[in-house]
């Protein structure tokens, strides 16, 4: 082999080989090159897409504690803010939960997800961390043998070949980790049957708590982001396109939905993304198919009613590394066997409440008996969640656990 082929192949392989630079790739890699474990991050992005990507925004308590413990948590503590109300509005009027005083009493911290990817990649690169941009995965190969390789288009379009000892999935739902699991693996996949067209709008937020609001006309949520930006959510027509209604029809869907003759006016700003959401739920098991492992999205996928995504990525993030620190500087794979399960423990929990969140949330469609059923169930259950100090600690416990 010439020198010139030894540093290209050096160049091209590493222990790890993370697809994917979102909140559980970039976790794991910060986790992975702080241990001293050879890895690298192949993003199909460009790094200015990467930093200003706009998702979620509510951070669990666990969350903010794993990343506290690998010193990643200067960001958000500095900008984040502690974040512990929801006010439900119903026809029959509103009530609020301070959840941070219920169940466990923890908190969720107000952080914009591209700021958290942002300060994660910051930490990855000022550490040396390796990453390479506008490189997409096109597919993992012999994941079930002891020397996987991941075939890529490079930024410049050429095609390459990456040699690893573990690839990790971290490249959502549509990346090339999922494409390529062997034909043993389970997908469990739900639809709830449920469109919400999501929003951020240049205007303050208007609640000093998140609202959700259950009228006839559909559901409407509104979520803090910033001082001036706020996360709007809208029931929308399954298939519709997220250009149909204009900017004035949809501040007048969100002021009658959110009842606002009632609670006083909403602040109205221009909306500055708009995304079609259908609620899905989506778990691959198991999360290990030999020497690929899935985290975040990858693995599963929660409908966001319980905002769950982002912290489930965190975590398995970090059971990852530690499962992959043990094997590969210790020659210990107990962690990495019992990899799959720990996560799996976790997401159903988060899919359980997701389910719940969209059925409190959403009225049955149709006018039939089963619909008029389910109605007076959720109508029950509303009323319950207001009354009962037993269910506002289930409920908290719930919101804001992972
Ligand atoms: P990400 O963030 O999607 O990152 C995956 C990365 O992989 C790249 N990629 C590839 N790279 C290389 N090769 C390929 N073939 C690739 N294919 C894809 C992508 O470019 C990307 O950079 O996945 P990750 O890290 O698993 O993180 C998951 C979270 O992003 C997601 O679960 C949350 O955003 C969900 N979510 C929320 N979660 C919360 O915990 N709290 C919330 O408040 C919350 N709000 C939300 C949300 C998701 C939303 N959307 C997207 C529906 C609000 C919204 C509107």
């Amino acid at each position: 082999m010439t020198e010139r082929q030894t540093n290209r192949t050096a160049e091209t392989s590493a222990d790890v080989v993370i697809l994917g630079a979102g909140p559980a790739g970039l976790t794991l890699g910060n986790l992975l090159h702080a241990a001293g474990i050879d890895c690298v991050v192949l993003e199909r992005a460009d790094r200015a897409h990467v930093r200003t990507r706009a998702r979620a925004g509510f951070l669990a308590a666990n969350t903010v504690r794993i990343l506290e413990r690998h010193g990643l948590a200067d960001g958000l503590h500095r900008r984040g803010h502690p974040h512990g109300t929801c006010e439900f509005r119903t026809g029959n009027g509103s009530f609020r939960l301070d959840y941070g005083t219920l169940g466990r009493g923890e908190r969720h911290t107000v952080y914009p997800q591209q700021d958290l990817v942002s300060d994660l990649l910051t930490h990855y690169l000022d550490a040396g961390g390796r990453i390479r941009f506008e490189t997409e995965a096109r597919s993992v190969r012999e994941a079930t043998g002891t020397r996987p390789t991941v075939d890529v288009r490079e930024a410049d379009g050429r095609p390459g070949r990456w040699r690893a000892r573990y690839v990790a999935g971290c490249d959502g739902r549509h990346g090339a980790a999922r494409r390529s699991l062997p034909a043993g693996a389970l997908r469990h996949h739900r639809d709830h049957g449920v469109t919400w067209l999501g929003l951020l709008a240049e205007a303050p937020p208007s609640l000093d708590a998140v609202g959700y609001a259950m009228h006839p006309d559909g559901f409407a949520g509104h979520m803090a982001r910033t001082a001036d930006i706020t996360r709007y959510y809208l029931q929308y027509e399954r298939g519709a396109p997220g250009d149909a209604w204009s900017e004035e029809r949809i501040w007048a869907a969100l002021d009658r939905r959110m009842y606002t003759a009632e609670h006083g006016p909403l602040h109205h700003g221009r909306i500055v993304q708009r995304s079609v959401i259908n609620l899905e739920s989506d778990v691959v098991e198991p999360l290990r198919h030999g020497s690929l492992l899935l985290a975040g999205d990858a693995a599963s996928l929660p409908a966001p009613a319980a905002a769950k995504g982002a912290n489930l990525a965190v975590l398995e993030a970090e059971l990852l590394a530690e499962a992959l620190i043990d094997e590969l500087s210790r020659s210990d794979s107990r962690a990495l066997d019992r990899y799959s399960r720990r996560c799996l423990d976790h997401i159903w929990r988060a899919q359980e409440f997701a389910h719940w969140m969209i059925q409190l949330l959403h009225a049955p469609a149709g006018a039939d008996a089963e619909s008029f059923f389910h109605e007076a169930m959720r109508r029950s259950r509303v009323e319950s969640l207001r009354t009962s100090r037993t269910h506002q600690d289930w409920f908290a416990d719930n919101y804001v656990g992972i």
